[in-house]
């Protein structure tokens, strides 16, 4: 999946979001993740075969491109459905900045969440929700996570020079998993045994 598509010209513009929906208009780029395309990123394995069966949409990104050059930004939207593989909620693939010195915040607009970041091995969350802003400092790994029962919505902004690094992340992972236990998320050590 390409993640950016045609840079608009760099001139004043208006977006329009869809807080209800998360459809940011224009947006130059959209993709779409299903379980398909994040196979083996969930803790349990026999749980995403069974899913594999009917592949649900897990998350989608609308985003408005600018050109790739210090000091414009990227703005999006990000749509990630509530629902679970196993015990693990469903969450966004996670990637670092391939320039590591890039930042970025994301605002919530529905729904609720947490936002997973993590520095040399060691993670922790930010609550994401309407009303809410959560800050990713420069080098750390970030990954949403819907830990309610309807879809996260939340615009992003981020340096256009960041660059994605999903390789990292598709290897070895985030080093804890937020699971559901009896109904409170939890946040447990990645190979912490199934429930
Ligand atoms: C976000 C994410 C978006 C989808 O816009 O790209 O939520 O997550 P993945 O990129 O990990 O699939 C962002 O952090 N941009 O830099
Ligand atoms: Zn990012």
């Amino acid at each position: 999946v390409s993640r950016h598509g045609s840079p608009a010209t760099g001139t004043p513009a208006r977006l329009d979001v869809n807080e209800a929906t998360g459809r940011l208009t224009p947006a130059t780029t959209t993709f779409a993740r299903r379980l398909a395309d994040m196979r083996g990123m969930y803790r349990d394995g026999e749980a995403e075969a069974r899913l594999l069966a009917d592949d649900p949409l897990i998350y989608e990104v609308f985003q408005y491109d600018v050109p790739e050059r210090t000091g414009e930004l990227f703005v999006c939207t990000t749509v990630l459905q509530p629902g679970r593989v196993g015990d693990e909620y469903f969450m966004t693939k996670g990637h670092f900045h391939s320039r590591r010195d890039c930042a970025e915040t994301y605002i919530g607009l529905q729904g609720a969440g947490e936002v997973m970041m993590m520095r040399d091995e060691r993670c922790e969350t930010v609550a994401l929700a309407p009303g809410t802003v959560a800050y990713v400092p420069p080098h750390y790994a970030h990954r949403t996570i819907n830990t309610g029962s309807s879809p996260l919505v939340f615009l992003a902004v981020y340096p256009a020079q960041a660059g994605h690094d999903y390789a990292s992340i598709e290897q070895t992972g985030f080093a804890a998993r937020l699971v559901d236990r009896n109904g409170t998320p939890t946040l447990v050590d990645r190979l912490a045994p199934l429930s």
